[in-house]
């Protein structure tokens, strides 16, 4: 794999022609073209499933500080993190607007207004936006931004306690759905309390490893309990004409998913692209000699059209240069399968295929099952690419009952699982005795085993990582 990730990650950033960060504003950078393309087919995805049981809504950018400040824990979480707008041209505002570095408090507001009665619930909205955090640890992008340019931020109202429990196991499975279908592995956690959302009950978080075996949190889901709604007044009436608060839960996903899909697929030639996002899913070549320049040229037309009829994305790359660079290029950015036809395909009637990840070559016959055999090799890839990922991920969770080993093992690129009696003061303690920090609770613990630290009956397995 990629000997240096830091540095092959923002490598590959500009010469794939994903993003800019030369913007002169830290932790801001621009969308370029590619980019935006793998951004966009990722967003469609995460719609499409939201979509069946959520409804889209777009809230204004700024929050009155009033409303920020209302919810105690949340503030407090955020308050070093607020970009502020305190004047309107020449003038003082008269309340400091803030930009939202998540939208929780301009939201549950207004749901004061519209939840009346429980006729009126659930309230399942979601909103894609851009967020705003003053991070204060080293930025990087797409990775930790202060622009958080595609948070998708989902935010949901229930009457009893048991549907907003339903609610979260909804997003696990959204999340699931949506990582799987980029090949993305992840590890479910539940956060200790001390790394769970300011102002949630629990949060649950999708943590996914990187190359250079530290975490990226790509994904939280948080139960928020009933704490906004009696902050922000968020009643309705329920059958018995008993008024209560609803039961909160909100969920969301950013930049990083775009993050993981480069650091996680990609190989030291540059992008491998999961064909759900790839910009071009196919990229045919021409191989062009002065003669039969034409009929090769009318072929890949020919073939382009075949395939864009099947809902394909496919680009033909005929820049008058040498077809090495071109598959050079076209490894770099990614395109999952290659299709070349020089003038000797063209008389035996075939395309000469070339998978990205395996660099393969196979013989296609130009004929009726050709759209066939292209899918076949497109699913393949995409199965390929999600297995070894997996493999990756698993290969690389170690289990020790030995504090002392942890250091060694999370330093060989590892993430660590261990027993833990679920103190919250011994999970502190092993995070300062080791330097790294706790992900989560990933599930009971077996039968008999010990704390890691105090020796005492243990009641999870946990893991513990380097993390971004
Ligand atoms: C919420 N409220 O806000 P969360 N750069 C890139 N990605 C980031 C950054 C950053 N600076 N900060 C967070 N993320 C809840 C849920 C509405 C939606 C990503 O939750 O603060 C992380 O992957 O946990 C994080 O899991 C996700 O945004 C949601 O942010």
């Amino acid at each position: 794999m990629v000997e240096n990730f830091s540095e092959w990650f923002h490598d590959i950033l500009e010469e794939a022609n994903i993003t800019d960060s030369r913007y002169p504003i830290k932790g801001m950078a621009i969308w370029m073209p590619y980019g935006f393309k793998i951004r966009k087919y990722m967003l469609e995805r995460i719609k499409e499933l939201l979509d069946k049981d959520h409804e889209e809504v777009l809230f204004p950018l700024l929050v009155p500080e009033a409303e920020l400040a209302k919810e105690g824990e949340h503030v407090k979480g955020f308050e070093d993190e607020v970009y502020w707008v305190t004047r309107g041209g020449r003038n003082d505002l008269n309340e400091k607007l803030a930009l939202r570095p998540t939208s929780e408090t301009a939201i549950y507001p207004m749901y004061a207004l519209w939840i009346r009665s429980h006729i009126d619930l659930p309230i399942k909205y979601y909103q894609i936006v851009n967020t705003f955090r003053y991070e204060t640890k080293h930025t990087r992008p797409l990775i930790r931004v202060r622009e958080i340019t595609t948070f998708k931020e989902a935010h949901t109202a229930h009457a009893t306690k048991e549907e907003s429990d339903e609610q979260i196991n909804d997003f696990i499975n959204i999340y699931k759905e949506f990582l799987d279908s980029l090949g993305i592995p992840y590890m479910i956690s539940k956060r200790p309390s001390w790394d769970t959302f300011p102002g949630a009950d629990y949060t649950m978080a999708f943590d996914a490893i990187m190359p250079d075996g530290k975490t990226l949190q790509i994904g939280t889901i948080h139960n928020l309990g009933q704490t906004f709604a009696k902050t922000f007044d968020i009643k309705f009436e329920d059958k018995d004409g008993e008024h209560k608060y609803v039961y909160q839960t909100c969920a969301g996903l950013s930049d990083r998913v775009v993050a993981s899909i480069i650091g996680i697929h990609g190989d030291e030639k540059g992008l491998r692209l999961p064909s759900l996002v790839s910009p071009n899913q196919i990229t045919i070549i021409p191989i062009l000699f002065k003669k039969g320049k034409e009929e090769v040229m009318n072929k890949c037309a020919e073939l382009k059209e075949t395939l864009e009829k099947e809902g394909l994305r496919v680009n033909i790359d005929d820049r008058d240069i040498r077809p090495g660079k071109k598959f050079y290029d076209w490894e770099l950015k990614g395109t999952p399968l290659k299709l070349e036809i020089g003038p000797r395909d063209l008389k035996n009637n075939v395309t000469i295929a070339m998978r990205r990840d395996d660099g393969e070559k196979v013989e296609i016959p130009l004929d009726d099952d050709l759209t066939d055999n292209v899918f076949k090799l497109l699913n393949a890839y995409d199965e390929d690419l999600s297995d070894s990922a997996w493999s990756f991920q698993s290969e690389h969770v170690k289990f020790t009952d030995n504090i002392d080993e942890i250091a060694d093992l999370i330093e060989d690129g590892n993430v660590v699982s261990f027993n833990w009696c679920g103190d919250d003061a011994v999970g502190k303690e092993i995070e300062e005795k080791t330097g790294y920090d706790i992900l989560g609770i990933y599930r009971d613990a077996d039968e008999g085993s010990k704390c890691i630290l105090t020796g005492n009956d243990a009641k999870y397995l946990t893991l513990i990582a380097k993390t971004y």
